[in-house]
């Protein structure tokens, strides 16, 4: 018998492989006052509260080893991977590109851009940018994980319901079997982050599976701790 998450609809079946972690676009870009998230006219500090949650999931897998890979949403300094619809939509102050309070918007390699640095990756953890909602879109991330033979992924970053559920998304389409914690996600509404936790699991789990950060981490110790 498989070692279980406690999680909804139903438990999630932890893998005899490694289940990686993937951590969603926690860049200061979408959290902090003067990046994308505030210049699109949102409240980025409801996204500050998942912080200290995040960095317990991080904790876990690294005490037990398990593979983890952070993405940041980005583009290329010449735009050359940003399509017309994403550079031109919305009407903030800045677009795209344009030079912010934190340097240029959703730039590679802008302070803006970087991750927060309590949850800088560490060695052995695999930093990719990705220029879409969604991280199989254009990055390395499947040749990532074939690599490493894995089937389970255990996803928590932002925003519930545009790039973490794209990626969940992109990922069922691929075979992957799914499980966002639900207290390491967070969205700038919080009726968007319910409604999209109730379009995973329902059906069965059409999407996949929800759990919080505790009985994740305590489903990975039962499978994975010596
Ligand atoms: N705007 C919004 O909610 N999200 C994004 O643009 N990107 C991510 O979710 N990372």
């Amino acid at each position: 018998m498989p070692v279980t998450i406690d999680a909804k609809p139903y438990p999630y079946a932890l893998p005899a492989g490694k289940p990686c972690l993937i951590v969603i676009d926690m860049q200061r870009d979408f959290i902090e006052p003067g990046g994308f998230g505030d210049t699109l006219g949102n409240d980025v500090a409801r996204l500050t509260t998942i912080v200290p949650t995040v960095k317990k999931l991080l904790d876990g897998f690294r005490r037990l080893k398990l593979p983890v890979v952070h993405t940041r949403e980005c583009h290329k300094p010449d735009l050359s991977d940003c399509p017309p619809g994403k550079l031109n939509r919305g009407k903030g102050k800045f677009k795209i590109g344009d030079a912010g309070p934190m340097g240029r918007i959703l730039i590679d390699g802008e302070p803006g851009n970087a991750l927060l640095p309590e949850l800088s990756p560490v060695p052995g953890e695999l930093e990719m940018t990705k220029p879409g909602k969604g991280a199989f879109y254009g990055t390395e991330l499947s040749a990532y994980l074939q690599d490493l033979q894995i089937t389970h992924l255990i996803i928590a970053g932002v925003t519930t319901e545009v790039c973490v559920q794209t990626t969940m998304r992109e990922a069922n389409d691929r075979g992957y079997e799914c499980l966002l914690v639900e207290d390491a996600t967070e969205s700038y509404f919080p009726e968007f982050k319910q409604t999209t936790l109730d379009m995973i699991t329902a059906q069965g789990g059409i999407v996949g599976w929800v759990a919080n950060c505790e009985k994740t981490l305590a489903g990975l110790e039962r499978a994975y701790g010596v």
